[in-house]
């Protein structure tokens, strides 16, 4: 019997970061979306738990570019609140506010999800992040800063989970910084390339830079079975 638990998790699979109108849309975002419900057949795949991440924003976020005047996708210095550390960040469009449409998960995948949370077949849940006004969050672990925790390690660790596999978006920001923190934290971990996008594709190399640096295996749906 093997000793691998699995588990999946889906990134932030919302209206927002979704073309064509999505504020904040990750180019070819939508086609991610067959490839990952193509995942959540139980027949096919043994995940031992699945959790779909949210941005959850509040609308005076401190990482929306017009609550500093500047336009979208500059960037800005910010401060650690405790020990003066500066780290640039992006800002971005006004995107998945509590609440709102943008915030919604894609319209394909959240009568699916609702009926996994519903059976609870497998231990499924939702896990918010980007809560805390005056913090970026990519990671669906923790905020930028690595000061507030979510509770999606309690949730792996209580599930006896060895094995976890990221999609989702995007693959360059959130599905990036949960991996690697999945990774960081002992999880043997996978990102599926195939069920991603980038923000900007054209980084992909120093993207994936970052992925091998930190152990995360990058594969493709089709080797998802094999890897569990
Ligand atoms: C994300 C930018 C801002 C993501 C979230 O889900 O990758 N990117 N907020
Ligand atoms: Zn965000």
């Amino acid at each position: 019997m093997s000793q691998t638990k699995s588990a999946l998790i889906v990134v932030d699979l919302q209206e927002d970061f979704l073309p064509p109108t999505g504020a904040l849309a990750v180019p070819q975002g939508r086609e991610v979306i067959d490839p990952i419900l193509q995942l959540l057949d139980l027949d096919k795949y043994n995940w031992k738990t699945i959790i779909a991440t949210l941005d959850w924003h509040p609308s005076d976020h401190t990482s929306f570019a017009k609550n500093h005047g500047q336009e979208p996708y500059t960037t800005k210095q910010f401060k650690h609140p405790h020990n003066g550390t500066i780290k640039e960040q992006v800002l971005w469009p006004v995107h998945c506010v509590q609440h709102s449409k943008g915030a919604e998960l894609a319209k394909e995948f959240k009568p699916v999800l609702e009926d996994l949370l519903q059976k609870q077949q497998v231990p499924t849940y939702t896990v918010k992040k980007g809560y805390l006004q005056d913090r970026e969050y990519y990671s669906c672990f923790q905020d930028t800063w690595g000061l507030h925790h979510t509770e999606c390690e309690k949730i792996l660790r209580e599930n006896g989970i060895t094995h976890v596999f990221t999609v989702g978006l995007a693959y360059d920001y959130c599905v990036l910084n949960s991996s690697v923190d999945a990774a960081d934290l002992g999880f043997q971990t996978f990102v599926l390339k195939d069920c991603s996008r980038a923000v900007d594709p054209s980084a992909n190399d120093k993207t994936e830079s970052v992925y091998r640096e930190h152990g995360v295996k990058i594969i493709n749906l089709q080797d998802a079975a094999l890897a569990q």
